[in-house]
């Protein structure tokens, strides 16, 4: 394949973009290649700058569940753009969307609309610390809640994939109220609340992660955590920014029966426009400004564009069937894959929770950071160049998830199948 297009805008971005990107896992620097700039997409695929195109299974990072430029989502966005880009006043569209989020996630009752997931996760920490008038946070090593300063302590994604486990520019006196548990490990969160009694405002969580590649959470958890924040006066916020609307309608939430008393939300719900959310119990919520004392605010917060996106996309996933034809398709990609890895002699360790999957490259079973970090990046690194000479893009990371969308064919997952037998012998 010839990326030459892509190594010189490459090239001219590092002149004026620090380190030529505008997020740090999309630069390939973790896989030793530069990136390729894509130009547009269509369905499954996209294409890059230079006229090749990939089976894409980054979705960007997951708000394309029902593929790239959906032709009902391009319509409404371009209709709606017709009526003004942004107004920064109330529309209709931002209590549309806020009722479709309400019925579709058990622990929402009222929802603020942001930009991104990372404000979704920083406001929601913040209102909980109102709400319990507490400082302390407990988060999971390995689990990535966006990089606002408190939360980019042990967390996963960039800052796993570039071995950043504290980020520099993060004063101590802001970390130390972040406690980091292992996850999965009921243990060391029963140790760290009985160390840090009454103070803990907050459990966040992934109830899937997927910022450490893709990981389960393991029987009883998940009800474990709900047990301990019941009891405790903590609350417990569901970061389901990737897996809400993914890996079920409802989210990890609906799919596992626990409820949180606040959830997060992005991706998704913006039909890949910016949008993030978080919401939960009305008592919570109703403890946020002008409603309540707690505050938080954002020009572009509940955009027009985005809601309509959002919308769109959500009466999209509502179809009838969805989710039973997308967990088909996940199946045979994520199995077949994992086939292709044993036909070949390759140890992996394959996950998968409905459309979010990972082959790790380990031996071992993965089901915290401990075990997620002892996979063999740099064989990942070579066999996710293969794939993408092949023409299947993954994410650049062994740490992050893949995503399927509605939109991914049978031809395409039987040449993704095809193309990782072939790169797993390469590097076997
Ligand atoms: N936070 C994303 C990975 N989990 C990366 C987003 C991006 O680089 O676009």
């Amino acid at each position: 394949m010839n990326h030459n297009r892509s190594t010189i805008l490459f090239r001219q971005a590092k002149a004026t973009i620090p380190g030529g990107v505008n997020s740090p896992v999309r630069a390939f620097k973790s896989v030793g290649a530069d990136p390729v700039f894509i130009k547009k997409a269509s369905g499954s695929h996209i294409f890059d700058v230079d006229g090749n195109s990939y089976v894409d299974y980054v979705g960007s990072w997951g708000p394309m569940i029902a593929g790239h430029c959906h032709p009902q989502v391009v319509e409404a966005v371009k209709l709606a753009m017709d009526n003004g880009a942004s107004f920064g006043a109330p529309t209709e569209l931002e209590t549309t969307l806020a009722n479709m989020v309400i019925d579709a996630v058990p622990s929402i009752e009222m929802v603020r609309m942001v930009s991104s997931g990372t404000e979704a996760t920083m406001s929601a920490i913040r209102l909980a610390r109102g709400y319990t008038g507490r400082d302390n946070i407990l988060k999971f090593s390995g689990c990535y809640h966006g990089h606002a300063d408190a939360l980019l302590v042990k967390a996963g994604s960039g800052a796993a994939t570039f071995g950043v486990p504290d980020s520099p520019g993060v004063p101590a006196d802001f970390a130390k109220h972040t406690l980091t548990a292992e996850y999965n490990s009921l243990e060391s969160v029963k140790a760290l609340v009985a160390d840090n009694r009454d103070s803990i405002a907050c459990i966040i969580v992934e109830p899937v992660a997927g910022n450490m590649g893709t990981v389960p959470p393991r029987e009883g958890f998940l009800e474990g955590l709900r047990e301990i924040c019941t009891n405790e006066g903590i609350v417990l916020i569901f970061d389901e920014v990737m897996s809400g609307f993914r890996v079920a309608y409802g989210g990890a939430q609906e799919l596992y029966g626990i409820t949180p008393d606040m959830t997060t939300l992005g991706k998704i719900i913006g039909g890949g426009l910016p949008v993030g959310a978080f919401g939960g119990k009305r008592e919570i919520m109703e403890k946020l400004s002008p409603a309540g004392g707690v505050y938080q605010a954002g020009t572009l917060s509940g955009n027009p564009l985005a809601m309509t996106a959002g919308i769109t996309t959500l009466n999209i996933l509502k179809q009838p069937g969805f989710y039973e034809a997308l967990e088909e398709k996940s199946c045979q990609v994520g199995e077949g894959i994992a086939k292709a890895a044993k036909a070949a002699g390759y140890p992996i360790y394959s996950t998968r929770v409905g459309s979010m999957f990972c082959a790790f490259f380990t031996k071992g079973k993965v089901f915290d950071w401990p075990t997620a970090s002892a996979c063999d990046t740099k064989a990942f690194a070579k066999y996710f160049l293969a794939m993408l000479e092949e023409g299947v893009y993954l994410a650049p990371s062994q740490f992050e998830t893949a995503f399927v969308s509605s939109m991914h064919s049978d031809t395409d997952i039987e040449n993704t199948i095809a193309a990782a037998a072939k790169c797993y012998k390469l590097i076997a």
